[in-house]
């Protein structure tokens, strides 16, 4: 029997009972607003993978550039040996990059995707016979305990992709203090954060010509009516994404085209012609306003590095007492 069956089972009701009640008090609010974790189910993970290959979608390839190009300089700055626990591990591009070039005795990857994590972790154990892969299935955006064989070594966490852009700002400090508190006092972190730049790039990065990033949106609904019963009317709302300057971040919605009523898990939502629901802010950083925003959470800035266009940066951080 699969001994993750039972685990995975509880974490599966938790999370669909957690969907309907958070779309529930979504649909009940004003203005309506949903978490954009709620995008990666199979099919937005799926479309997720596609907008990183988008010609308009920068952040994946320029992160990952950085990583090749500066692998030499983080290796020099991780302990020998370290355990490296991967926040939110999706596809693994990005940490084969750093398991090439450093010197990485453990890999942990956290994710409540249990089965996609399983099935990351044995093609990693094919490519790295002597790496021990020790998968988390675990919430990372709550305390988790690491795997017992990692206890004893030095700590690195790895938090790619600006995903710490979804969160504002208040629960940016409070994810990179909970990371403080599991990995340790002498744990070192490697972040990826996107960077303000010119909003022509940010605008056309979310509403790319080939409308992925509008499916990407979309499917929240797609979700809902599938999950929970809905009869959202897809072509009765258009995808919109614009920069907020005076916030520093890209904000998704959905924008309903008329006035409607729609009905979820037996209950009915009325929405006025143009009202939105509002499905992801995504920030965007300066070096600086990150560094103030980690010496707050626990940590101290160690090095940072860019590409030349500046667009987008690694940081890494040590744990400070
Ligand atoms: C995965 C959260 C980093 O905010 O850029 C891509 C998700 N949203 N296109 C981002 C996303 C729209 C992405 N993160």
């Amino acid at each position: 029997m699969n001994v993750h069956a039972p685990l995975a089972l509880s974490l599966l009701n938790a999370s669909a009972s957690a969907f309907a009640a958070d779309v529930a008090e979504a649909l009940s609010q004003h203005p309506k607003k949903l978490s954009p974790k709620y995008f990666y189910d199979e099919a937005g993970s799926e479309l997720f993978e596609q907008i990183t290959r988008l010609p308009e979608y920068y952040p994946t390839r320029t992160e990952l550039g950085i990583l090749r190009s500066r692998g030499k300089d983080i290796n020099a700055i991780i302990p020998k040996n370290a355990a490296l626990i991967e926040f939110g591990a999706g596809a693994t591009t990005k940490v084969r990059l750093l398991l090439d070039e450093c010197d990485v005795g453990a890999y942990a990857p956290v994710d409540i995707s249990g089965d996609f994590l399983q099935a990351q972790a044995a093609e990693l154990r094919k490519d790295f016979p002597g790496l021990k892969v020790l998968p988390v299935n675990a919430d990372f955006t709550a305390p988790f305990d690491l795997p017992g064989d990692i206890r004893m070594m030095p700590k690195v966490g790895f938090f790619p992709g600006s995903t710490l852009g979804n969160f504002e700002p208040h629960e940016a400090c409070a994810f990179l203090r909970s990371a403080r508190a599991i990995l340790g006092k002498d744990a070192l972190m490697l972040i990826g954060i996107d960077l303000e730049k010119d909003e022509k790039l940010l605008h056309a990065a979310y509403n790319d010509a080939a409308g992925v990033t509008g499916k990407f949106n979309m499917n929240v609904l797609v979700r809902i009516n599938r999950e929970l019963g809905g009869d959202f009317d897809l072509s009765a709302f258009t995808h919109r994404a614009i920069y907020n300057k005076e916030r520093h971040r890209i904000e998704m919605h959905l924008i309903a085209r008329k006035p409607q009523t729609v009905h979820v898990l037996g209950r009915s939502f009325a929405f006025r012609a143009g009202e939105s629901i509002h499905t992801e802010s995504s920030y965007k950083y300066s070096i600086e306003r990150f560094a103030a925003l980690a010496r707050g959470s626990g940590w101290e800035p160690k090095a940072s590095w860019t590409d030349a266009d500046k667009h987008f940066s690694v940081h890494a951080l040590m744990a400070v007492e």
